[in-house]
């Protein structure tokens, strides 16, 4: 089970709510695990550099200029945002995005840090530009393992997500806002909404925060600048991902990826818990192809 907080997130002031703690993205991974576990999120200071960020926001510029912002239902509008741009398939799009972002040594020993004490192995559950545009209000405030709301129950870790700065990510332009330390409240836990706190990032910045945690996106209150986040996230092996990178990762792309990033793309079977497996789940082998583990096809599936 997660580790209560040992105390809250320090408070910025008298009668000012608690910001998350920042750190440079080369911090001892042991103390940023020690923070997640405390605040439920942290600000990593150049997790990215301003070349790789700006790599990575050319990469997928076609895509975001085709993209109409906004979506269709009315619900999914109003929570995803009617003038907010969400593009998915980034690892084919960008390669700086697979080998700066999704393979980072940082993100990858937190995500082991917070997620593989509940599975065997955890994958990509979605990489998404979240640029949003003049206006937009702020979105509702919520936590991410509302996907996973019966797993979210159990009062384990599900999700670690990264919200990456591309550009402008001030709390004028709309970043996003969250509540410190109400990761271990419970899934179901009221919040007080007046608590939300802008987190700003310089670009190449990161936020970095549990599912559990209450945040969303801010209000983008300027008149001429889109809010440039990309997002990340590494979700338990045994829950089904928001996006479908499996397919969206195009073969001849995954031919030329490290094997990590299959794995964490869905070109992998998923195992039992080689801490705590024994007997049929030490055997276990889910999302499998022919028997057989979807890595041994390495960047191809030859049966297909
Ligand atoms: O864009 C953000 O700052 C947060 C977005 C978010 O939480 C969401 O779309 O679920």
């Amino acid at each position: 089970m997660p580790t209560p907080p040992s105390s809250g997130p320090a408070p910025t002031g008298a009668g000012v709510a608690p910001q998350l703690e920042r750190c440079p993205a080369d911090t001892d991974v042991a103390k940023l695990a020690e923070v997640m576990q405390r605040d439920g999120g942290i600000i990593l200071e150049g997790l990215v550099s301003p070349a790789d960020a700006a790599r990575i926001d050319a990469d997928l510029a076609p895509a975001v200029a085709q993209r109409t912002p906004g979506f269709i239902g009315e619900y999914d509008d109003a929570f995803y945002g009617a003038n907010t741009v969400r593009v998915q398939g980034v690892p084919s799009r960008s390669r700086t995005f697979v080998d700066a972002i999704l393979l980072h040594p940082t993100l990858l020993a937190l995500a082991d840090a917070m997620l593989l004490p509940y599975c065997g192995d955890y994958w990509m559950s979605q990489a998404e530009t979240i640029f949003i545009g003049p206006g937009e209000p702020e979105q509702e405030l919520h936590r991410d393992d509302v996907n996973w709301s019966f797993a979210a129950r159990l009062g384990i870790d599900l999700q670690m997500s990264v919200l990456t700065a591309l550009g402008d990510y001030d709390a004028e332009v709309g970043a996003t806002m969250v509540i410190p330390a109400t990761h271990r409240d419970g899934f179901d836990a009221p919040f007080d909404a007046a608590a939300a706190q802008p987190a700003e990032l310089g670009v190449g910045d990161a936020l970095v925060y549990l599912g559990s945690l209450v945040h969303g996106g801010g209000h983008n209150r300027t008149a001429d600048r889109v809010r440039k986040g990309l997002y990340c996230s590494y979700l338990l092996g045994w829950l089904t991902p928001e996006e479908a990178p499996a397919l969206s990762l195009r073969p001849e792309v995954a031919a030329t990826l490290p094997l990590r990033a299959r794995e964490l793309l869905g070109w992998s079977s998923m195992r039992g818990n080689p801490r705590t497996a024994v007997g049929a789940e030490a055997a276990l082998h889910v999302w499998q192809l022919d028997r057989d583990d979807l890595a041994r096809f390495g960047g191809s599936f030859t049966n297909r």
